[in-house]
């Protein structure tokens, strides 16, 4: 007698079984294949990462790895680009300015002042200028307020009064160190350091300052001499320079070293 079909279907569990189970095998092996090709490429990725050489400059983000280097200069460059040079701060009029401006911040300025200050621009390797305060104040002077801002959070309207910096370079014709990506400046005990890109040092409202509120520079304020460059935040503006050099590398700077964008700029 001819089994009938529905029998056969009945028989059906038993005799499947090996062809159902070849492929339930099949599939977990793929699955598990596609799973560890998926972990070893991505272990393979962070040991890439991992292990690719930290960076040893003493920059910004000193210590991050090569690849992520190059995110973090992409997004430096945007804003190096975005943050135009030429662009104004906006200016207010003196008798907006606050009467004594918030001091903040000193780090190399702790000690007094020695006597014998001179503002020292190294030209050359065997060429440093020595500038006293006086030789400073005989040329143009710029005043003007503007909204002085902290990256801690605070800002205020302060009236500042000294040479710009492109004036100070015309007159002592540093013309070709100027040429040079970056303006190091640091305080005489080294202990406050900032790097500024060229363009932004020569901008019509960057000031080798030595007055604030019409009076001299308090020392708390940078006496004798401070950098006010309106278009960065306050970390930027050094109290007390000592020493202004040329570079095309870029100049050691304090609060880039702890993390803080080198350009800074507002
Ligand atoms: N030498 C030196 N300059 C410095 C600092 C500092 O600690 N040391 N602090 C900076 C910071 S964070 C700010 S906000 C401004 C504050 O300037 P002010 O004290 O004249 O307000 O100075 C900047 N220049
Ligand atoms: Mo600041």
């Amino acid at each position: 007698m001819n089994e009938l079909p529905e029998d056969k279907a009945a028989r059906q569990p038993k005799d499947v079984e090996p062809y159902d189970r070849k492929k339930v095998n099949r599939r977990t092996f793929i699955s598990s294949l596609t799973f560890l090709a998926g972990g070893t490429l991505a272990y393979f990725g962070w040991n890439k990462l991992y292990l690719s050489p930290k960076e040893t400059t003493a920059d910004a983000t000193a210590g991050a790895h090569a690849p992520l280097r190059k995110v973090l200069d992409a997004n430096g460059n945007v804003f190096e680009n975005a943050v135009s040079p030429d662009h104004l701060a906006r200016t207010y009029p003196k008798a907006m300015a606050a009467k004594q401006p918030r001091v903040n911040g000193d780090i190399g300025i702790q000690k007094e002042l020695e006597d014998n200050w001179r503002l020292n621009v190294v030209k050359s390797n065997n060429e440093t200028l020595q500038i006293t305060i006086d030789d400073l104040r005989k040329l143009p002077k710029t005043e003007f307020a503007f909204e002085f801002k902290c990256v801690e959070g605070w800002s205020q309207i302060s009236h500042w009064g000294g040479v710009k910096f492109s004036d100070f370079v015309k007159h002592y014709q540093l013309n070709e160190q100027a040429k040079l990506a970056y303006v190091g400046m640091h305080t005489p005990d080294e202990k406050y350091y900032v790097g500024i890109d060229t363009p932004s040092a020569m901008h019509p409202q960057t000031l080798l300052c030595y007055e604030v509120s019409g009076q001299p520079l308090s020392a708390k304020h940078g006496a004798p001499l401070r950098l006010i460059i309106p278009t960065k935040y306050g970390i930027k503006n050094l109290k007390r320079i000592g020493t202004i050099f040329f570079s095309n590398d870029r100049p050691r700077d304090y609060w880039a070293e702890l993390g803080y964008d080198y350009f800074s700029g507002l």
